[in-house]
């Protein structure tokens, strides 16, 4: 018997799937919106040996009534937003959808929750993107926003949305400001994993550069299988609330292509190509968070360092590559 059910939009992603992993550890019932696609997406529950232990609904975050069906089917006591379309570079691209998706999407699994089950502990995947522009060296709960992407700016919306529908309707919303975290599941087109991805195949012999953009760009960077622990967290409080989610380190691009270089006894110099099809239009230059008020309320403190992170990233590539 479960003791309680959740569900998750976005559970065929990175987040999705480590958090459906840790949910299931703790005997909960996973469901799962699936949004239609012509290929098969579940590559990543695969891998971590679980995609016969969820339960899919067909749905989308547009779909509003998709989502109301979804939470009554699976009598969720825990909803999850993590569906996006979340590669910033592309939401420059595509920013009509990217906002149906990443803001209204948001929106939507707020009044499926309002309408079909108002007592459900809701989750918002809100991003440090949102700091964008930075106004202060270390961004907290306080700092204010300057979102410098058509990504940042929709979800925006999803985390005021929340603020909203809790301060309106008294739904224990709470939203996860959650800066950069990356895993041997992180999709190819993100830098870390293009790069353990182009690290992997340089050292089998099957490429011989990567070519990249701003890598002056600094990012906070943490392990997936840690922060989906924080998202956890945040549900189970007595009263909901924000939080930023964060190592409190800041690393370049280069620096963090130096350490996966390095793992594989490659030297970067010998490899790396500037490309200027990479470069944004409008940059966020540095991230770096202070998750004080996670680890002072929640007690949750990240575990993976960025060098056990890319060298797992790395390694894992390897092993597919070999494959
Ligand atoms: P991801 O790997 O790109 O996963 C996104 C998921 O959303 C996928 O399952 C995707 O399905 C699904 N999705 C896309 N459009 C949808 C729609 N219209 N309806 C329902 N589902 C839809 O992203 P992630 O890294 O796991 O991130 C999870 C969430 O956290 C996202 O909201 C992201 O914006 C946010 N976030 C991520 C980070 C980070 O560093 N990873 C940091 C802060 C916030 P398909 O693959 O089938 O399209
Ligand atoms: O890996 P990225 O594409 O991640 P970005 O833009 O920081 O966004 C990620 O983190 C956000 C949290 O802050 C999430 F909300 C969002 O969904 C996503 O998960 O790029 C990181 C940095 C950028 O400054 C980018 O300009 O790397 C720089 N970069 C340099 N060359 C590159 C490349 N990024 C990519 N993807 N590809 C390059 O060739």
């Amino acid at each position: 018997m479960t003791l309680k059910n959740a569900l998750i939009t976005g559970i065929t992603g990175q987040d999705g799937a480590y958090l459906s992993s840790l949910l299931l550890s703790k005997g909960y019932g996973v469901y799962g919106i699936l949004p239609r696609r012509s290929t098969d997406t579940l590559w990543r529950l695969r891998e971590l040996g679980i995609a016969g232990d969820v339960t899919l609904l067909d749905g989308d975050i547009t779909d509003l009534s998709s989502l109301i069906r979804a939470i009554e089917v699976s009598k969720a006591d825990e909803v999850y937003n993590l569906g996006a379309q979340s590669f910033v570079g592309s939401s420059w691209q595509q920013p009509l959808l990217t906002a149906q998706v990443d803001g209204v999407g948001a929106l939507n699994v707020l009044e499926a929750v309002r309408i079909a089950n108002p007592k459900a502990h809701f989750y918002q995947a809100s991003t440090s993107e949102m700091f964008g522009l930075i106004q202060a060296e270390m961004q907290d709960e306080k700092t204010p926003f300057y979102p410098r992407s058509p990504y940042g700016v929709a979800k925006l919306m999803g985390h005021w949305a929340t603020v909203n529908y809790r301060e309106s309707f008294g739904i224990h919303a709470s939203s996860g400001i959650l800066f950069n975290h990356e895993s041997p599941l992180r999709g190819i087109e993100f830098v870390t994993r293009k790069v353990s991805h182009a690290v992997a195949a340089i050292k089998l012999g099957h490429q011989s550069e990567l070519r990249l953009g701003n890598i002056d760009a600094k990012r906070d960077w943490g392990f997936a299988g840690d922060y989906v622990e924080a998202m956890w967290l945040m549900t189970q409080q007595p009263v909901a609330d924000d939080y930023v989610v964060a190592t409190g380190m800041t690393t370049t691009v280069r620096d963090m292509c130096r350490i996966a270089f390095g793992h594989v006894g490659l030297n970067i110099d010998d490899h790396l190509v500037i490309d200027p099809k990479f470069f944004r239009p409008a940059e966020v230059d540095v991230l770096l968070g202070n998750p004080a008020k996670a680890t002072a309320a929640l007690g949750w403190k990240p575990k993976t360092s960025l060098e056990q992170l890319i060298t797992m990233m790395v390694d894992a590539d390897l092993r597919r590559s070999a494959r």
